[in-house]
């Protein structure tokens, strides 16, 4: 690759500026970013499972029309992010067909049941809290569809928290047994939310060149930092215990000291065998089959169109 183009590119990125489609860019930072964004947007659809098993159980119509709006939410990130891979130079068609074949990653935090209707709670104030802290950095990535789209989706996600947040906090005020389901599904739910950073950032491969790039601002494990430092006054607010007997506040170093995540158990489920992986996957390979014939209907209604503009 042009060693000029190679030095004023990097020079954009250190002075802050932004890399547009139309900009030449190296083979390796729009790799970077197609395998980024797409495993970003594959996680907002594959994100609409987990809760959309609560949509039909919600116990009021207020809490099912929350519900359903945040799962359109997700529904529409998904969107965005795959509008914004394809200004690389990858087809919609391309990215999806990766996920329905295994080849493509999605967040590891979506191949977890939720058993009772607290998970839908913690999901949004731990699972959103923890999309959050690593997305509102996202909003400075170096290349700028992604980083618009990122300001967008960061907003929408922070009605997700506060919405998941509220919800827990009114099953605190209520009864034993709610309380008990609370605790339950933050019991669950806790460590995978840590996990959801990535790998420490000592196994982190692709750390180092995404910084130097100007995708990642921050560090996995700097963030999932700031998030544990972030949720304990939370969970104190609500009245939660956080399942880890290490946490603990380190006056010295400033931030709460907490234990060893369990990555055999990640890299399992990222790998493929987590434990609702098959069933997730098999759910999307359905609904993209089952929608075959809309496709298929709005590339005629659109051929039509175009046949009568030309006439
Ligand atoms: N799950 O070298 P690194 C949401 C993979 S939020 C699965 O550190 P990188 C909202 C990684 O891809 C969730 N795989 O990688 C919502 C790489 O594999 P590869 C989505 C993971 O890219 C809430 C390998 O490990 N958010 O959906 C995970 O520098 C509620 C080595 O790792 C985003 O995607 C994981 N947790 O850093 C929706 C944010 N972690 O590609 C519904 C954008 C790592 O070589 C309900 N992404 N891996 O095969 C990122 O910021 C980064 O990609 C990281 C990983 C930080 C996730």
């Amino acid at each position: 690759e042009p060693a000029d183009k190679f030095e004023a590119f990097q020079a954009r990125i250190d002075a802050d500026g932004r890399i547009e489609p139309q900009d030449w860019m190296p083979e390796a930072y729009r790799k970077t970013l197609i395998r980024q964004i797409s495993q970003h947007a594959h996680s907002e659809v594959v994100g609409m499972l987990p809760e959309g098993n609560w949509v039909t159980r919600a116990p009021s119509l207020k809490r099912k029309a929350i519900l359903l709006a945040k799962i359109q939410d997700e529904g529409g990130h998904g969107l965005y992010l795959y509008s914004a891979a394809e200004t690389l130079g990858v087809t919609r068609a391309e990215l999806i067909e990766q996920l329905l074949t295994g080849r493509a990653k999605y967040s590891s935090i979506f191949n977890y049941p939720t058993l009772n209707w607290a998970d839908v709670g913690v999901i949004g104030w731990l699972v959103d809290g923890a999309a959050i802290m690593n997305q509102i950095p996202l909003c400075r990535c170096s290349y700028g569809p992604y980083a618009r789209a990122m300001i967008r989706i960061c907003k929408e996600e922070s009605f997700h928290q506060r919405q998941g947040y509220e919800l827990l906090l009114t099953m605190m005020r209520g009864t034993q047994a709610q309380r008990d389901m609370v605790q339950d599904a933050v019991n669950r739910w806790w460590w995978k939310c840590l996990a959801m950073f990535g790998p420490p950032d000592s196994a982190s491969v692709h750390s180092e060149q995404s910084m130097r790039w100007g995708i990642k601002r921050i560090s996995n494990d700097e963030l999932r930092q700031k998030f544990v430092d972030a949720t304990v006054p939370q969970a104190e607010v609500l009245g939660v215990t956080l399942p880890d007997p290490k946490l603990k506040w380190n006056p010295e170093r400033g931030h709460y000291d907490f234990g060893e995540i369990d990555w055999d158990e990640f890299w399992q489920t990222v790998n493929g065998n987590g434990p609702c992986n098959k069933e997730r996957l098999g759910t999307r390979i359905k609904a993209h089959r089952d929608g075959a014939w809309v496709r298929e209907a709005a590339l005629a209604h659109a051929a039509k169109r175009r046949a009568r503009a030309h006439k």
